[in-house]
């Protein structure tokens, strides 16, 4: 469910602008997902990403798949869009002379692995060639602009989307900042990265659009003037960026002591 969030008063109320579609590496109508629970594919392991593996579709989630590989744990699972480069029908490895291999942290003896790989594929119902999607191009250049907003995967809890927002621009790679969550998720990535979305993406794919987080934003420089009551509430574990001028701490107190009155009780 999309939770009771709006993009639309959310827009409104934050003034601001979606980053427009033909920003993202998406297709512009979402690929449709018609895989099943149960369904093996072969995937590039995330963890060791020269090895191609059989992966099993643990679960489905909009445009997206929930997979396990075959012979992994269940402490592993990662997510892949339908039309990612990085899954493809089982045989596909094969038939470019290349071997199937065993995940990173096979949970057996690496000499049992041909074994286990007959009896893994021995009637499994594999996913048919025309379920798989054609990974869309690049745009052929960055058209981010800084304050735009989108979708986008949370790198540390992945089955995640949330709103996020452009917070600059350097060459390819765009800063992707978590609204509301105080930096604590932002990352670096290529503007043609698959982990984000134009506006509007979950509710056409019918993955789940988390809610913005309810932190307050760190300021950007100069401090404001109730720079006391902004600090207390960042509580003491975040981390500011130097501001030239300004100093952290007053002077007197040894680094890494923090006044009582902003220890988080
Ligand atoms: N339970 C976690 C999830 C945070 C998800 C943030 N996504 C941008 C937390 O509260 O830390």
């Amino acid at each position: 469910h999309q939770g009771h969030f709006s993009w639309e008063k959310y827009l409104k109320e934050t003034g601001s602008q979606p980053a427009p579609p033909h920003c993202f590496r998406q297709s512009c109508s979402p690929p449709s997902n018609d895989y099943k629970i149960g369904m093996k594919l072969e995937a590039q392991d995330p963890r060791n990403t020269t090895s191609t593996c059989i992966a099993s579709v643990v679960g489905l989630t909009g445009a997206r798949l929930r997979l396990r590989l075959d012979g992994s744990d269940n402490k592993n699972d990662f997510w892949r869009l339908v039309d990612s480069s990085e899954i493809q029908p089982i045989g596909t490895c094969e038939k470019s002379g290349g071997m199937l291999q065993p995940p990173l942290g096979f949970r057996l003896n690496a000499s049992s692995w041909p074994m286990f790989l007959l009896k893994t594929l021995n009637g499994a119902e594999m996913a048919p060639a025309k379920i798989f999607h054609k990974e869309p191009p690049s745009p052929p250049q960055n058209h981010f602009e800084m304050g735009m907003k989108l979708e986008a995967v949370d790198r540390k809890n992945p089955h995640f989307i949330c709103p996020a927002t452009i917070g600059e621009v350097r060459g390819s790679e765009i800063l992707v900042t978590f609204d509301g969550w105080r930096g604590a998720f932002d990352y670096w990535c290529r503007y043609d990265s698959r982990d984000i979305f134009p506006v509007g993406w979950c509710s056409l794919t019918g993955d789940n659009l988390q809610p913005p987080g309810t932190k307050v934003a760190i300021p950007k420089s100069p401090l404001p003037a109730a720079g006391i009551a902004t600090s207390m509430m960042r509580g003491p574990k975040t981390m500011l960026p130097a501001i030239p001028g300004h100093r952290r701490q007053k002077p007197g107190r040894k680094k890494g002591q923090l006044p009582k009155a902003l220890i988080q009780q």
